[in-house]
């Protein structure tokens, strides 16, 4: 890679990081009113930091959408941490508190291999979660580090899937491979993967259809796309991406844990963030499922797509500073 190809990726990155936190900032604005007028009430008005003033915590963790287990799990840490550093001022918690939650959601150097690699990604959730939109915000991204991309566009259910996907790989000059309304996504897998190797192209996105109301049907079919990819395709490197609408909150949840017990899940992706009041299910879903949030949905263009930055996220959802726009 040239010396300015690499410049521009960097220029890429760190515009796309300052973007990132500013949109996050206004996104979360009304979890983070949420969360942290709740916490600061508390932190004011407690003098000493007794049972009580944990269970208030705990109560506004649990209305800030972080979850059962991941408050469990918080508060755990923060009372070992006051305990050790013979800590007495409530005030002294919240960076205590913000650093547990940051451990809490910090993920590996790994997440984003695929990006790297000849990799087949699938992507699955309920409808109207954003998968189709998400996969042209991923196409683009990819597109724009000068990777090969191509779509397979496996929701046969609906003709209109097909066609948006189409838009899509327009707008990201990617490849689409589709198949009749109605038939097998499976065999749409199976043309994909041909044309990916065909073409080398660095990465396939497949698109599925977002029936979870009937298990075994969902299981068996992601099953058989599996063993094609599986067969056809076995030096690829795989990832199965589950979309949840972070605007559902603990619905968001189950749904997870529901896919997590059909599919081999490797990461989330979190849609909506962008004026949400539930951003704190990203916590909450680490910790209960101990998936990864890889990337989160900011809005509706092909630019509003973000790798998940847990230090960034705690601190958007814990700043004071007002969001710019
Ligand atoms: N505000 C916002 N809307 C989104 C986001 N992601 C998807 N959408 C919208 O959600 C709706 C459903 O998206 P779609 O990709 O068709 O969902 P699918 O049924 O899972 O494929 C569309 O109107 C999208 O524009 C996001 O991050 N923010
Ligand atoms: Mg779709």
């Amino acid at each position: 890679m040239s010396e300015e190809v690499k410049m521009e990726e960097v220029k890429q990155e760190s515009g796309e990081k300052q973007g990132f936190f500013r949109r996050l900032v206004s996104g979360l604005t009304k979890t983070r009113d949420n969360i942290i007028s709740g916490m600061d009430n508390i932190f004011s008005g407690f003098s000493r930091i007794d049972e009580e003033f944990y269970e208030e915590l705990e109560e506004v963790l649990i209305m800030g959408d972080l979850g059962v287990q991941a408050t469990d799990n918080i508060l755990e840490d923060l009372k070992e941490k006051v305990r050790a550093r013979h800590i007495k001022e409530p005030s002294e918690c919240r960076q205590l508190l913000i650093d547990s939650i940051k451990e809490q959601m910090d993920i590996g150097e790994t997440a984003y291999e695929f990006e790297d690699r000849t990799s087949v990604v699938m992507v699955i959730g309920v409808n109207g979660v954003g998968k189709t939109t998400t996969i042209g915000k991923l196409a683009g991204k990819l597109r724009s580090r000068h990777k090969k991309v191509v779509l397979a566009a496996a929701d046969t259910f609906r003709a209109a899937a097909g066609e948006q996907l189409k838009e899509w790989a327009d707008r990201a000059q990617a490849e689409l491979i589709g198949g009749q309304e109605g038939s097998d996504p499976a065999s749409v897998v199976y043309d994909a993967v041909a044309a990916a190797k065909a073409r080398h192209a660095d990465v396939l996105l497949c698109d599925t259809a977002g029936r979870l109301h009937n298990k075994k049907n969902l299981m068996e079919e992601l099953k058989k796309m599996n063993r094609i990819i599986d067969r056809e395709f076995p030096d690829a490197y795989r990832e199965t991406l589950v979309v949840l609408d972070a605007t559902t909150g603990q619905n968001a949840l189950m749904q997870a844990k529901e896919f997590n017990e059909v599919a081999d899940i490797t990461g989330i992706i979190l849609t909506k963030m962008d004026g949400t009041a539930k951003g704190g299910i990203a916590v909450a879903i680490q910790a209960e499922l101990g998936i990864p949030v890889k990337y989160i949905g900011v809005g509706e263009t092909i630019e509003d797509l973000q790798k998940f930055d847990a230090d960034e996220f705690v601190n958007a959802l814990f700043t004071t500073e007002k969001p710019e726009e």
